[in-house]
C-alpha cells in the first residue's frame, strides 16, 4: 500500500521537540507546508577572502558567516535544514538548551541532515544571548570539513534586557582558513609549569596551521570596517568560530567592557585591554568610542594579523591608514567577571584528568579523559536536578576549550581560585592546569561533553552523559 503524504509527514513527537517532516534523497526535497521560521541551506560557498583571493568552502545560505539569526526566549521556532552536499551533516545548536534529537550530535543520536536531503523540526530557544550555530561532523584528517568549513552563524537569543546600554550591535566571527599538518607546536602566551618528560615517550603528534585568518570572511583590510561615531557606545558580539585556534583581540587605543561569556550576563562586568576566546567561546563587549582615529581591532600575533585576522574600525571623518599598537601582556582570568560569595556543595564530584597518547612523528595524537579514549558504550548517568562539579584536570601541554552541551555550567574555581555566577558553555583549560565547574543537568537524554578543538575532539576527547 502505498504511504499516504499525510503519513509521510505525520508529527512525531521526540524528547519535547516536535519533528514535523523529513525526507531523503528519495522524497521531493520539497518543505511540507510553508516555509519556517529558519531556513539554513548547507551547500558549496565561494568567499573572496582577499584581493584575488577566493575560497571554496561549505557555509550556510550561500555565505560564510551563515545568516544572523534572531530569536526569542522561549518563543517556539520551525527549523528547514536542507542539505545540498554528498556528506550528511549534523547542525548543532551551541549553547541552547534543547531536546538531544534536535541539539545536533551524533552522539547524542540527533538527526541528521540527509546528503541532498531535508529535515524539519521544531525547537524552544533559551537561554538568551550569543548562541550559535554550526556543523558537528567529525573531520579527522580529512581538513575539508566539519568546523574547517564555513559552516557557521551567529544565533542571537533576545533576551527580555539587553546587557548594558549600546548605539551599536556589530557581530564579529573569527575563522582560519587553508589548514595544513605541521609539526610546530602553538607557543602558549603565560609561563607555566614544565611537564615532567616520561621515557620512552613518542614526540609530539601531528598540529593544525592556517595559512589565512579572517573575520566575518574577511581578511583584514579587504572587507568593509566597522564604521563608528565618536561618543558611541558600540556593543561587539564576537564568537571565535575557529575549528582548533584559540585566539586573543585587542583594539589599541580603547577597552572592552565585557559583559557577557557565552552569552550570559556576567555578575561584574569589567574593562580589559585584551579579550582572550577559546575556540567556540563567545564574548559580548562595549567599547566606548572616545579616540578617533582609523584602528585595527585584531590579533596581537603579529604573523596571524599580517595573514589577516583583523578588521578596520573607522570614526567617522577620518581617514589613513589603520593603526596597531601592541597591548601589553596579561593572562585573561575568568574570575575578575565573577562573585566571590560560597557556592552550594555539590551533590557529586566527577574527576576528569585530560591525558595525551604521543602520536610520534607523522602520527597523530590521542586523547583520553580519565585514561580512555571516547567509547560510546560508556555513557556514565547524570540526575536532572543535581549538582555536579566536574573537575577539569588538564594533565597535557595543551589548552583545551571544553563544552558541555544542553546545557550552562557555572565557574566555581579557576586555577586554585574560587568564583561564583560566571554561567559559561565552553571553557579553556590552559596546560599543566585545573578547573572547576558545577552543572544540574536541565534536561534528560544523552548530553555530549568534548574539547571544542577539532582535532582532540576526533581522536578521543569527548565523553557522552546520560542524563535521566
Ligand atoms: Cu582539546
Amino acid at each position: 500500500m502505498q504511504k499516504s503524504r499525510r503519513d509521510f509527514f505525520s508529527d512525531i513527537a521526540i524528547g519535547g521537540a516536535l519533528l514535523l517532516g523529513g525526507c531523503g534523497r528519495e522524497q521531493s526535497p520539497a518543505p511540507p507546508a510553508g516555509p519556517a521560521d529558519v531556513t539554513l541551506r548547507i551547500g558549496t560557498v565561494l568567499v573572496d577572502i582577499a584581493k584575488d583571493h577566493t575560497i571554496s568552502t561549505i557555509g550556510y545560505n550561500g555565505s560564510v558567516p551563515g545568516p544572523l539569526i534572531r530569536l526569542r526566549e522561549g518563543v517556539p521556532v520551525t527549523v528547514d535544514l536542507f542539505n545540498d552536499t554528498d556528506t550528511p551533516e549534523l547542525v548543532h545548536w551551541h549553547g541552547q538548551i534543547i531536546p538531544a534529537a534536535v541539539d545536533g550530535a551524533a552522539e547524542e543520536k540527533s538527526l541528521e541532515v540527509p546528503a541532498h536531503g531535508h529535515l524539519r523540526y521544531s525547537l524552544t530557544p533559551r537561554p538568551p544571548g550569543a548562541r550559535f550555530v554550526h556543523t558537528h561532523v567529525m573531520p579527522m584528517a580529512d581538513l575539508s570539513l566539519g568546523t574547517y568549513t564555513g559552516q557557521f552563524a551567529f544565533v542571537y537569543i533576545e533576551p527580555k534586557t539587553n546587557p548594558g546600554q549600546y548605539d551599536q550591535e556589530i557581530f564579529l566571527a573569527t575563522h582560519e582558513w587553508e589548514p595544513y599538518f605541521t609539526t610546530e607546536e602553538e607557543e602558549e602566551e603565560e609561563e607555566k609549569p614544565a611537564p615532567a618528560k616520561k621515557k620512552d615517550e613518542k614526540p609530539n603528534g601531528w598540529e593544525i596551521g592556517y595559512q589565512r585568518f579572517t573575520i566575518n570572511g574577511k581578511c583584514l583590510g579587504f572587507g568593509e570596517p566597522v564604521r563608528v561615531k565618536e561618543g558611541q557606545r558600540v556593543l561587539f558580539h564576537i564568537l571565535n568560530a575557529s575549528a582548533t585556534e584559540n585566539i586573543q583581540l585587542a583594539l589599541p587605543g580603547h577597552q572592552f567592557q565585557v559583559v557577557a561569556l557565552d552569552g550570559n550576563p556576567v555578575p561584574r562586568p569589567q574593562f580589559v585591554d585584551v579579550l582572550e576566546l577559546g575556540t567556540a567561546e563567545r564574548v559580548d563587549a562595549v567599547v566606548e568610542m572616545k579616540n578617533p582615529g582609523v584602528w585595527i581591532l585584531g590579533t596581537p600575533k603579529n604573523d596571524d594579523r599580517k595573514n589577516g585576522m583583523g578588521i578596520v574600525v573607522e570614526y567617522a571623518n577620518k581617514s589613513g591608514a589603520p593603526r596597531w599598537i601592541a597591548p601589553a601582556r596579561k593572562p585573561w582570568d575568568y574570575t575578575m567577571f565573577g562573585e566571590s560569595h560560597q557556592v552550594p556543595n555539590p551533590d557529586e564530584v566527577i574527576p576528569m584528568v585530560f591525558g595525551k597518547i604521543n602520536g610520534g612523528t607523522g602520527g597523530f595524537n590521542h586523547w583520553t579523559i580519565n585514561g580512555k579514549g571516547y567509547d560510546s558504550k560508556d555513557a556514565p548517568r547524570l540526575q536532572r536536578g543535581r549538582r555536579y562539579r566536574l573537575v577539569f584536570d588538564n594533565q597535557t601541554d595543551d589548552a583545551h576549550p571544553v563544552h558541555l552541551h544542553r546545557n550552562s555550567f557555572e565557574l566555581t574555581n579557576v586555577y586554585g581560585k574560587p568564583t561564583a555566577g560566571v554561567l559559561k558553555d565552553v571553557v579553556l583549560v590552559k596546560g599543566f592546569r585545573k578547573i572547576e565547574v558545577d552543572v544540574t543537568p536541565a534536561m534528560d537524554g544523552l548530553t555530549l561533553f568534548h574539547c571544542h578543538q577539532q582535532f582532540h575532539m576526533d581522536y578521543g576527547f569527548k565523553l557522552v552523559f546520560n542524563v535521566a
